[in-house]
């Protein structure tokens, strides 16, 4: 296999189509886990996992940090001097790179996919343009898109936000970007369509109207939402929870937050949540805390599929490796009966030293397997183990006589007082965490 496309450069030479070898095997360029049409359960790996690669990291992003420029060297952005044939070129690495993965979705902002520009018709032309070849390359491939989303964070005009942003001159010009977005999102089929939120908070309360602010965003999605209806998106609008970075303070800060205020605003109907693991970890919850929350409350979309590190307060973005988070987060999404239309979406990026082409694929591998073996193990656990049923015990005295008429709402608090006089001092009962724990490392260890 070289290149999926006639003509185009093939960009990963000597990498072929990842095999599935299984665990034996000692190929860095071989899954030993994911095997996409392995049936776990009643759907397969494919089906519950609808792994995304993330256009930005990975094709746009080279490796700067705050301290210094990128490290690695993009074939894609020295062919020719012009920027639209640069996006084009890059495109193409991005089609051969997800096609020999064999991941089945990607996702993008417009200004991934495109040369941004200041001018709106330049803008709104690059876009048209290059959300053209994608289609092509959509069909050449069987390639989907999981989300559309715009960036409203990295131009400078947006640096006291955007929907937010206390010019109002500001709001209007990211709807031109949102209008614009979306519309690339429905003509490429897009499933869902993303909100994170990067400049929308406040670096201090002094200059800030935070309830004005608040009031403006709750429109400004509505907007989005019925602009989208007219536009004939059928999928879910998402919003991406973090609680800071870039600014001290974000509005969408974990997942309990963003339940409140779509409620609060009559959009849990049209939005539902995208939860990212270092976000969750940043907020100072774990990942599978922030999804349970979301999924409690009917609204968990699509996860963006990371891991922080223990050591450092930021949002490190690196591939989800940690089989702990994987096996906890599968737990949520199979108790609520899985994703779909959300995935899981790499937005993740190798490390800065981490300088060769072929990084990029081992990164993806290592975050696949991490995934399905999750899978796997949350699956057993859930159908196997005795996980549900040491679980509901706990819960027992519900299910039945007083308590049963507690939950249902006939008791009164006299009435809980009349029974624990009757009852006398309750006994003790242990909450045996460290079963629960042993239990998962025995089905992980299998
Ligand atoms: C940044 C976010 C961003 C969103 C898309 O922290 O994770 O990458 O996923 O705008
Ligand atoms: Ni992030
Ligand atoms: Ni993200």
């Amino acid at each position: 296999m070289s290149t999926p496309f006639k003509g185009a450069r093939e960009f990963f030479p000597g990498i072929d189509r990842i095999p599935f070898e299984g665990v034996g095997s000692d190929n860095p360029l071989a899954f030993k886990h994911y095997h996409a049409d392995r049936k776990v359960g009643d759907k397969t790996m494919a089906e519950h996992l609808r792994f995304a690669v993330c256009y930005w990291h990975s094709f746009v992003n080279a490796g700067h940090d705050p301290f210094g420029p990128g490290t690695r060297n993009y074939p894609w952005d020295t062919v020719g001097e012009h920027a639209l044939a640069r996006a084009e070129s890059k495109l193409d690495a991005a089609f051969e790179f997800f096609t020999k993965l064999g991941v089945p979705y990607y996702c993008f902002h417009d200004i991934d996919l495109a040369p941004d520009a200041d001018d709106v018709a330049t803008y709104e032309k690059n876009l048209k343009h290059m959300v053209g070849l994608a289609k092509e390359r959509q069909k050449a491939t069987g390639m989907k898109l999981l989300w559309g989303t715009a960036n409203l964070f990295s131009h400078p005009r947006y640096m006291n936000g955007a929907a937010t942003n206390p010019d109002f001159a500001v709001v209007a010009r990211a709807a031109v970007q949102v209008r614009n977005a979306i519309d690339a999102t429905v003509e490429l089929g897009g499933e869902n369509y993303v909100f994170w939120g990067g400049r929308e908070g406040y670096a201090s309360l002094l200059n800030t109207d935070m309830k004005r602010e608040l009031e403006h965003f709750a429109r400004f999605l509505a907007l989005a939402r019925d602009y989208g209806r007219s536009a004939g998106f059928k999928g879910n609008f998402l919003i991406e929870p973090k609680p800071m970075e870039p600014m001290k303070h974000q509005y969408d800060f974990d997942a309990a937050t963003v339940a409140g205020f779509l409620f609060r605003h009559g959009l849990e109907k049209d939005f539902k949540l995208n939860i990212e693991a270092n976000h969750a970890t940043l907020s100072g919850h774990t990942f599978d805390h922030d999804l349970q929350v979301a999924s409690d409350h009917g609204l968990l979309g699509s996860i963006d599929a990371n891991r922080g590190n223990a050591q450092n307060g930021w949002d490190t973005d690196q591939f989800p490796t940690d089989l702990y988070d994987t096996v906890g987060a599968m737990l949520v999404v199979l108790r609520q009966g899985g994703l779909a239309p959300g995935g899981l979406n790499f937005d993740a990026k190798v490390r800065r030293e981490s300088t060769d082409a072929e990084d990029l694929f081992l990164a993806h591998i290592g975050g696949m397997d991490a995934f399905a073996r999750g899978l796997e193990v949350a699956h057993a656990l859930l159908a196997k183990s005795p996980l549900e049923t040491w679980r509901s015990e706990r819960y027992a005295s519900f299910d039945a006589g007083a308590g049963r008429d507690f939950e249902r709402g006939r008791l009164s608090l006299a009435d809980l007082h009349a029974l624990a006089l009757a009852a006398g001092e309750p006994a003790r009962r242990s909450g045996r965490q460290e079963r629960y724990e042993n239990l998962l490392n025995q089905y992980l260890m299998r």
